[in-house]
């Protein structure tokens, strides 16, 4: 379920280095807002333990300064256009064009820690053709791209050398970056193509008598972890120590008294997270309060709720999230608070390769950036429809009007994915955003063309199976739109069916997320499904027994999508019996190796070792199969683990995070999300990725390095791999909430 996100522009490898697909930078605009989500808080790892490979003997922190080789060195452009080469032992940039911005272009690297305190000087050889400004910067390797040191110089025709120092004043960075821009700067002449020249980059900490410790951790991990959020009266509670001590007690915050003395039983050696977790069930306290568990040994846990109604204001923030999301309206500040805007991205987009315009307005921004994709937004949409579907008293329309607020966020998506429908064809397209990813603004600041990605099969499957599983849904509210959604749903199923293979491939410019998918039959099968429940027509009767013929397609994430398919066949009114027992043995079967994944677990989750980009959703979708499975074939094991997958994502883990933003006590405060940055306000309810042992940010690879899979999270703005939000790992959360909540 990787996503290859938040990349930049055109990267070019200066030479050949072992990372062609490393993320790279945005741009450096130093007029960019400050924004709060600065790098002051660190994982457990300290800012001043950086990797290794980086100490070069000398002391000098940039690698290849003398340009030896060209190893380590990168360009980036965001519109100017260079290429670079060494000439007689320097680096030469050969600016064609410059651009219209200071980072039109710019020569980078990823350099070891600057720490606060700490004194630095920077010293290089430089000349060029015509004489010309350039910005020397040591920067934030994401987030608002601070300088930290930010300073322009004149380069001459003349062979020059400078001088320059830093004394860092912002919190320790563990992972800047080194970055010269050589775009179009104001104060100089038009400046046609040229040539620009460096050499001996020297980079030295020179004093760190100064240093302070704002680089030490503040982040707590706790051997004793539990739900921060809490636990229904009766609902089993169980915490999870790491650790060795034998008795535990239950305080109540209030009186600060012990209410339950238990034992501390079991041990399972947990090789994700390093430790060896032992188990305390205090399923017997249940009068509401908050409490805390205590050992002798071990210290205490965060504080806990136990009452009914714990998960309920959970549920409303993580389906606002939907709200803060939307594109191309006004967001009102009742419900979008402080991240309210006006409408963003209502300029008509144009159909790639041609002349054409086509309004696509609406819709949810998929993640910490702008940019819509069919075949995400499906996935969302879907969770959504599934949490009325199967929660149905928790999702009710506090007003009581006619219509639930769920139905109507969804809708609100819906009518987007209905614009990206090509009306000729059937065919959808698979995305529309600009050519690449934008600056951390508000997304009504964002001016950018927007460019609509060509139709693909997985975008039109998954639109076909949504719209079609809407229209039974919207039926008792609106059946005119429950008939459009039908019809379209029907027009996208012969274009896919006589389309299979339309795999997409990010078009040449374009470098937003791609969603690439090379296995289509869970597409298919899931769109037959709910078509057939939707029409109950032999035609897609035939498909769905055709397609489990071999193996029933499975998944819940924006890449395999079968289970939902699944689901939709086995609560068809005409599901026909054979091809029914086909599919829900393959469900249990399936749901029961969940089960066993979860009890050789640690923490009683499923997911084993796949601590990838986007851990938690996993962690969610399989909580969400258990409970889905639980319906067609009732059985207590899948709704209790499910319910232990909850209480992971909300606290009962090894980093002792709460992972939904503003909930519990520990909480993600730096998400890569762009409203949050540019307000510098985090909006609350978000579910974050979560570990990725990958490592795939320059963030990571400083901070995470050598940690157990499972604990390789940062709560960091510039670790997008870790701790972006997303729509469809919202989608899973708000079902997994609408399930335990009590209402809405
Ligand atoms: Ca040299
Ligand atoms: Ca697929
Ligand atoms: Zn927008």
């Amino acid at each position: 379920m990787k996503k290859l996100f938040s990349v930049l522009l055109v990267l070019t490898l200066l030479a050949t280095s072992g990372c062609a697909t490393a993320p790279v930078q945005k741009d450096v605009s130093s007029s960019l807002p400050v924004s709060s989500a600065v790098s002051s808080q660190e994982t457990a790892v300290s800012s001043s333990s950086q990797p290794a490979e980086q100490a070069v003997a000398d002391g000098n922190m940039i690698k290849n300064g003398d340009f030896g080789k060209l190893r380590d060195w990168f360009t980036y452009e965001m519109d100017g256009s260079s290429d670079s080469a060494l000439a007689d032992g320097e680096l030469e940039v050969s600016i064609k064009s410059v651009g219209t911005v200071e980072h039109g272009v710019q020569i980078y690297q990823d350099i070891p820690a600057v720490d606060q305190g700490c004194k630095y000087s920077l010293s290089f050889d430089a000349h060029a053709t015509a004489a010309r400004t350039a910005d020397i910067r040591i920067q934030m390797n994401g987030g608002d791209y601070k300088g930290y040191l930010d300073q322009e110089v004149t380069i001459t025709t003349e062979k020059k050398h400078y001088d320059l120092e830093l004394t860092m004043a912002d919190p320790s960075d563990p992972a800047p970056r080194f970055a010269i821009n050589l775009g179009k700067f104001e104060k100089d002449a038009e400046l046609g193509a040229h040539k620009v020249y460096f050499d001996n980059i020297s980079l030295k900490l020179v004093d760190s008598s100064g240093k302070t410790s704002s680089g030490v951790s503040k982040v707590k991990t706790m051997l004793i972890n539990v739900n921060q959020l809490g636990y229904r009266a009766n609902d089993k509670k169980v915490a999870v120590f790491s650790g060795e001590d034998t008795k535990f007690e239950v305080i109540d915050t209030k009186t600060n008294k012990s209410v339950f003395t238990g034992d501390i039983t079991g041990a399972v050696e947990n090789s994700t997270t390093g430790e060896t977790n032992r188990y305390g069930d205090f399923s017997s306290i249940t009068t509401s309060g908050t409490y805390l568990i205590k050992t002798a040994k071990l210290g205490e846990s965060f504080p806990f709720t136990v009452d009914d109604k714990v998960y309920d204001t959970a549920l409303k923030e993580a389906l606002n999230m939907f709200y803060c999301q939307r594109c191309g309206t006004k967001l009102s500040g009742d419900k979008a608070g402080a991240w309210a805007h006006e409408a963003c991205h209502t300029q008509a987009a144009t159909i790639f390769g041609t002349d054409k315009k086509l309004d696509v307005s609406g819709g949810w921004h998929d993640a910490g950036d702008y940019g819509r994709y069919t075949v995400a937004s499906a996935k969302a949409a879907a969770d959504l429809m599934l949490a009325w579907q199967l929660n149905p008293a928790s999702m009710a329309n506090p007003a009581a009007s006619s219509i639930p607020g769920v139905i109507d966020e969804v809708r609100y998506n819906l009518e987007w994915m209905l614009k990206m429908q090509d009306t000729a064809s059937g065919g959808v397209y698979h995305k529309v955003t600009n050519a690449v990813f934008e600056k951390e603004v508000m997304p009504d600041k964002v001016t950018d063309a927007l460019i609509v990605s060509p139709i693909s099969s997985s975008a039109t499957g998954d639109f076909a199976a949504v719209m079609a599983m809407a229209s039974g849904i919207y039926k008792p509210y609106d059946a005119k739109f429950a008939s459009k959604c039908l019809a379209a749903a029907e027009k996208a199923w012969k274009y896919v069916k006589a389309n299979p293979q339309q795999y997409f491939k990010n078009p040449e410019g374009i470098v937003t997320g791609e969603y690439g998918d090379t296995n289509t039959a869970d597409e298919l099968y899931w769109a037959a499904c709910e078509l057939f429940k939707a029409t109950g027509k032999a035609e897609y009767n035939d498909y769905v027994k055709e397609a489990c013929k071999s193996a029933v397609p499975e998944g819940l994430g924006w890449q395999s999508v079968g289970t939902y398919g699944s689901y939709a066949y086995l609560t068809a009114e005409k599901a026909d019996k054979d091809i029914a027992n086909t599919i829900k043995a393959a469900l249990v079967k399936s749901s029961d190796a969940l089960l066993t994944r979860a009890k050789a677990d640690g923490y009683g989750i499923s997911i084993a070792t796949d601590y990838v980009w986007g851990s938690n959703m996993l962690v969610a979708n399989n909580a969400i199969q258990l409970l889905i499975t639980d319906k067609l074939s009732p059985n207590s094991g899948y709704r209790e683990t499910a319910e232990n997958h909850l209480h992971y994502l909300l606290g009962r883990n090894s980093v002792s995070y709460c992972f939904v933003t503003g909930l519990g006590t520990q909480y993600p405060t730096n998400p890569h999300h762009r409203p949050s940055l540019a307000t510098g306000k985090t909006i609350p309810g978000m579910l974050v990725g979560g570990p990725n042992s990958a490592l795939e940010d320059p963030y990571a690879k400083a901070v995470l390095k050598d940690l157990p899979p499972a604990k390789c999270y940062a709560d960091n703005s510039q670790s997008y791999s870790t701790n972006e939000v997303d729509i469809y790992w919202n989608s899973p959360l708000v079902f997994l909430l609408s399930y335990y909540a009590k209402a809405y």
